[in-house]
């Protein structure tokens, strides 16, 4: 392959004389590998989790989804949201120890180097977009033109796969730094270690990375893992107004709702082999039940409440809607993402699925979806869907 041409400041292998490097220690192997394994495992715990959460939302009837433990989704979008950011500050770390080698040019002499150095492109840029959009989704921040989940979702599968790529070209670094590691350590003259590298160590650096990523997950967990709520610093969502505590999504009056959710000619209509309406009283007229089920938000809070309402089965029972039936159900709100979910039919069908009429023993309030909303054991946030209009049954 030609040489191919570079401007004289990339030509060194080094970055430029001013910019601030990490110590020559840090900048071996074996660094890189250490950290850039808990990079690898944190990664790879928010691409396995964050999956599962889209399928949640973009159910396909060959993966059929569990709906118990009801706490289920709860954890996977835990563990997406808190290894999420206790990746940051393990990338900040990989970055650091590593940046140097970005500037070795020429940068491709073989195919091998070609493949190389894209992947490292599109792993650090992935890997930034990520993270980055992730952080300001739990802000709730949208400060770009594309739609996030979307972009996330996609950029998700290209870091992924330039990571594979990245650890199978340094599978040999990666072994040999084993090795290494398994080797028992060469006895070192006293005093040496001291003069031998006045900058940091690898030691030091790990463990600051280490600790930051430990403060930002104790910080930030208690959003999403109930008894790290009392230190949770930078969890501004918890706790929501209100006597239950419970976080408010969207409320009525942006979802343009307030007219036709408190309209006294309200009904849900239910259209199966023989549709019905039921209007509140219909629905408070039939066997109420009970049960406690988190709101799990993908834009990383957790808050459980108690539920009262009817089971959705026995309201399908009398609209003439099989069991094993996927459904659609649709909300009074006429824009917006969650106007609209598909419930499959094991989440249609377990008992402990509601038409919630009521949140911790009072009438549901307009912000939490009254007169009826969804309530799912096991199921996202976003798909529980509010001020309910209308279930429909999908036909495959
Ligand atoms: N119709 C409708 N349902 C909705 C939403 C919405 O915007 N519109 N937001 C969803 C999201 S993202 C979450 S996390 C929960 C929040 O429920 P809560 O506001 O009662 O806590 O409602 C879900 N149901
Ligand atoms: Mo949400």
């Amino acid at each position: 392959m030609p040489e191919l041409p570079s401007p004289a400041w990339l030509r060194a292998d080094t970055p430029p004389s001013w910019w601030p490097r990490p110590p020559r220690r840090l900048r071996d192997a074996a660094s890189a590998v250490s950290v850039g394994r808990w990079v690898g495992i944190a990664f790879t715990v928010c691409f396995v989790t964050g999956v599962f959460s889209h399928v949640h939302q973009h159910p396909v009837t060959w993966l059929p989804l569990p709906t118990r433990p009801v706490w289920i989704y709860e954890v996977t979008q835990g563990m997406h949201v808190v290894v999420g950011l206790a990746a940051i500050p393990l990338l900040l770390a990989k970055l650091w120890t590593v940046y140097p080698r970005l500037f070795a040019w020429p940068t491709a002499r073989t195919l091998v180097q070609l493949l190389e150095r894209v992947s490292i492109a599109v792993l650090v840029a992935g890997a930034i977009f990520e993270l980055a959009t992730g952080l300001l989704n739990i802000l709730q921040w949208y400060p770009w033109p594309f739609g996030f989940v979307q972009a996330h979702w996609w950029v998700a599968w290209l870091t992924v796969g330039a990571l594979l790529v990245h650890v199978a070209v340094k599978a040999p670094v990666i072994a040999a730094s084993w090795r290494t590691h398994r080797a028992p350590t060469p006895a070192v003259p006293p005093g040496a270690a001291a003069t031998a590298d006045t900058g940091v160590s690898r030691r030091t650096v790990l463990l600051a990375a280490g600790t930051a990523a430990a403060a930002v997950t104790v910080v930030t967990a208690g959003q999403t893992v109930p008894w790290l709520s009392r230190v949770a610093a930078l969890a501004p969502r918890l706790p929501g107004p209100g006597a239950s505590g419970l976080p408010i999504n969207r409320t009525a009056h942006a979802a343009d709702v307030e007219q036709t959710a408190t309209d006294p000619a309200w009904v849900l209509q239910v259209a199966g082999r023989t549709p019905r309406s039921f209007s509140l009283e219909d629905l408070a007229a039939l066997a109420q039940r009970t049960a406690v089920l988190p709101i799990a938000c993908v834009e990383g809070w957790t808050a459980p409440g108690r539920w009262t309402g009817v089971r959705l089965r026995e309201v399908l029972d009398l609209a003439g809607i099989a069991t094993g039936s996927d459904l659609r159900l649709v909300s009074l709100e006429l824009r917006g993402n969650s106007r609209m979910s598909l419930l499959p039919a094991t989440f249609a069908d377990d008992p402990l699925t509601l038409l919630a009429l009521q949140l911790d023993g009072a009438p549901l309030s307009l912000d939490h979806g009254y007169p009826c909303r969804l309530i799912a054991p096991g199921r996202p946030g976003v798909a529980q869907t509010k001020w309910l209009a209308r279930i429909e049954q999908v036909i495959a």
